[in-house]
């Protein structure tokens, strides 16, 4: 029979743990598929954070080490230093980065590590049960904002493409999302860039991915893509905020 499909090389057989529905898979696949289709699936190192995608270790088909909380870019940050010819990327969520570890990615960007950051923004804290993100928006309920988030109590929700967009470092910065099989294929493409960065010695390089928790915001899988459609993408746009090619 012909193969019109199979799972990619650069993931391991483990079934992920995710939720049903849970976009984080999605978003594996992709950064599994770029790192075969580069090549460099024997010379990546992924670091993998607190948070849902914490096993991300068991799923990506290369060496992977764990980071604490927040602390991914700092260990990527020193294995590069340390093999500057291997191809190093973190993988977070938004508790994670934009929350205990804003700082981190803020000065690995400001260094121009030269490593890639897959950031995964879900609006919630996803595997300790729903707690209000940085990235939350105003209105939406969590388990910390059960009566929705608001703007005077919290401020309003943190843009982290945009603010790396502005550091110097930060060679390339796009935002996507996998709500749609188009905006999948963009995701791709952004991801592959993303790590072309990395390859071509030019700095850091970030891909901002809006991504679904239907668990915590307590929605079907496909209600939970409509809801990130209609309410994260008029928040957070798509699209790309520098490229190292374009000098943006
Ligand atoms: C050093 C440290 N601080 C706090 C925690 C608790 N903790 C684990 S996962 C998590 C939330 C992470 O959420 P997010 O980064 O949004 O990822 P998601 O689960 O939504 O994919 C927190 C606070 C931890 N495991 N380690
Ligand atoms: S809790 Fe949310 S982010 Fe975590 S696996 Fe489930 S759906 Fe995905």
């Amino acid at each position: 029979m012909t193969i019109v499909y199979e799972k990619s090389k650069g993931l391991t057989d483990v079934p992920f743990h995710y939720c049903p529905g849970c976009t984080h898979g999605v978003i594996h696949k992709l950064v599994a598929e770029t790192l075969v289709e580069l090549g460099v699936l024997g010379e990546a190192i992924g670091v993998a954070p607190v948070g849902c995608s914490v096993l991300a270790y068991n799923y990506f088909n290369c060496d992977m080490q764990e980071a604490a909380h927040g602390r991914a870019p700092a260990v990527a940050t020193g294995i590069k230093r340390a093999l500057p010819d291997k191809v190093v990327f973190t993988y977070q969520g938004d508790g994670d980065l934009a929350s205990i570890g804003s700082a981190e990615i803020v000065h690995a960007a400001h260094r121009a590590e030269k490593i890639t950051t897959i950031f995964v923004n879900n609006a919630i804290y996803g595997m300790t049960g729903g707690q209000m993100a940085p990235t939350t928006l105003v209105g939406q309920k969590t388990t910390t904002s059960p009566l929705g988030r608001d703007e005077d109590l919290c401020g309003r929700p943190i843009r982290i493409a945009e603010m790396l967009a502005t550091i110097n470092g930060a060679k390339f910065v796009e935002r996507v999302s996998v709500d749609t099989p188009a905006n999948v294929r963009k995701a791709k493409k952004a991801i592959k860039r993303a790590f072309e960065c990395q390859i071509k010695g030019e700095g850091f390089a970030i891909v901002e991915v809006l991504s679904s928790c239907p668990t915590n915001w307590g929605l079907t899988p496909v209600k939970a893509l409509d809801w990130l459609r209609d309410n994260m993408i008029p928040y957070y746009p798509l699209g790309n905020f520098r490229d190292f090619e374009e000098g943006k």
